[in-house]
């Protein structure tokens, strides 16, 4: 019996360390470039680690069973009447349940912090249009421009508009995603951490040209910003 038990953690924690190596060693998400997409990465790792804990325990259990109660080829016997084990059964169904609901807390959390808007987000409308998007400041005399510009640590809000059909603004590495529905005023916060440039795609097939709609982000200081909103103003 003690041995059996060593012999079960021991594969558990082979599993376990395998499984650790292929969430860490490869990057599976974008890299962060905004305090919200922090914030979803935090969920992501809760939920990974739970994910490998439990895989581990269950592949553990799996792979000791068949290794210690297999039969020999010839045995055509049927095994021993079970009646289950209600300990178990309660174990295994609570367990879930109460990680399932606290990443579902974690998660409202969460999303509530990345739709709160803080004191006067920079205002820019984000239009899409088959198969292009545009962008329109209007803390700035609305003037627009077809490459995102962003000063780093201030929080933006993305106003979407839809020309034609559906779209869907995304900047994979601000985690962000929100559709551009034709009639329907939709929004989400973005708020820099790095300057640099990063890819605004459209997440939402919309005809033809979908593949190409496209445009460039970057983010910048505060006072490159500046100077880039003397010179469109200009
Ligand atoms: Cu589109």
């Amino acid at each position: 019996m003690r041995k059996g038990i060593v012999q079960l953690v021991a594969i558990g924690v082979v599993i376990g360390v395998l499984v650790t190596l292929v969430a860490v060693l490869f990057q599976w998400l974008p890299t962060s470039a905004s305090e919200e997409f922090d914030r979803i990465q935090d969920i992501y790792w809760f939920a990974t680690i739970m994910s490998i804990v439990i895989f581990s325990v269950v592949a553990a259990v799996v792979v000791y069973s068949v290794w210690t109660w297999r039969v020999p080829d010839d045995d055509d016997l049927d095994g021993p009447p079970i009646h289950g084990n209600t300990g178990l059964e309660i174990a295994w169904t609570a367990v879930p349940a109460i990680l399932v609901i606290a990443l579902g807390i974690v998660s409202a959390v969460v999303l509530s912090q990345n739709g709160e808007a803080g004191n006067r987000p920079l205002e820019v409308k984000a239009i899409g249009q088959q198969f292009a998007w545009k962008f329109e400041y209007s803390d700035y005399g609305d003037f627009t421009t077809g490459e995102l510009v962003l000063p780093v640590n201030r929080e933006a809000r993305f106003t979407m508009e839809a020309v034609d059909v559906i779209h869907s603004f995304w900047v994979p590495n601000f985690g962000q995603k929100m559709d551009a529905v034709p009639g329907i005023e939709t929004s989400i916060l973005v708020t820099p951490t790095r300057t640099g440039e990063f890819a605004v795609v459209c997440a939402e097939l919309c005809g033809l040209g979908h593949a190409t709609m496209r445009a460039k982000a970057r983010v910048v200081t505060r006072a490159e910003f500046d100077e880039w909103v003397k010179e469109k103003r200009a």
